[in-house]
């Protein structure tokens, strides 16, 4: 029996995907090349740093390690830009009552997320009281789609994988999830081969 709830933040209980979107855009047109919503997908999920790489590959453009570090601290400092404007109306729809449904029915509540930049996000979207367990890329050594972030959270609710589903909008946080042994729900309107199930949007996971 499932016990227990693991949330990805960015593009699950947050619209912030776009902005990270804009932000990397915002680098390849100054780096001289276009970069499109499609390319964008495969950085869902990704950590900063193998974002970047994917970026620059997708614009046929190599660096060394410094200059990457300046490209990726001036996309976040973009990206954190945008952030500063956010409140409670980017959280998703269905987030909270999804939230508190589940907390009704007993299961623990933890967020697994890729973004450093975590504790900003809740903070303007005042959406930590609901969960139990928080963990996030300031806690993590080892990227999605390794489990890690999963297995920190669902160790930190006390229930092993098997007893865990894990809400994503990424392949690579769907691969994490399987690799923990979670049970993984894709979110999005494509499909993803990889999740046990997909859905549109968190109300239609009440619908199933
Ligand atoms: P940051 P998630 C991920 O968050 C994003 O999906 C991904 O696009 C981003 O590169 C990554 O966090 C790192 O974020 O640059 O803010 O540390 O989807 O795992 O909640
Ligand atoms: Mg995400």
């Amino acid at each position: 029996r499932i016990q227990g709830a693991i949330f990805d933040l960015d593009g699950v209980l947050v619209d912030t995907a776009k902005y990270h979107y804009l932000a990397w855009k915002r680098l390849a047109a100054e780096l001289g090349f276009d970069f499109t919503e499609k390319d964008n997908e495969a950085l869902k999920g990704v950590s900063r740093m193998a974002s970047l790489d994917l970026l620059l590959k997708a614009g046929g453009l190599t660096f060394c390690s410094e200059k990457k570090e300046e490209l990726a601290a001036k996309k976040n400092a973009w990206y954190v830009e945008y952030l500063q404007q956010i409140t409670e109306d980017e959280v998703l729809d269905y987030v909270t009552d999804t939230l508190t449904r589940l907390r009704r029915l007993g299961i623990g509540l933890a967020i697994g997320s890729a973004s450093k930049n975590t504790p900003l996000i809740l903070e303007k979207t005042k959406l930590a009281p609901y969960f139990d367990v928080i963990i996030d890329g300031n806690c993590t050594s080892k990227a999605k789609p390794d489990p890690e972030v999963f297995l920190l959270g669902a160790k930190g609710l006390g229930y092993p994988g098997e007893e865990c589903m894990v809400f994503e909008d990424s392949e690579a946080g769907i691969l994490a999830a399987n690799a923990g042994g979670m049970v993984s729900i894709y979110l999005g309107t494509s499909s993803c081969a990889d999740a046990d199930f997909t859905i549109s949007n968190l109300s239609e996971f009440w619908e199933t």
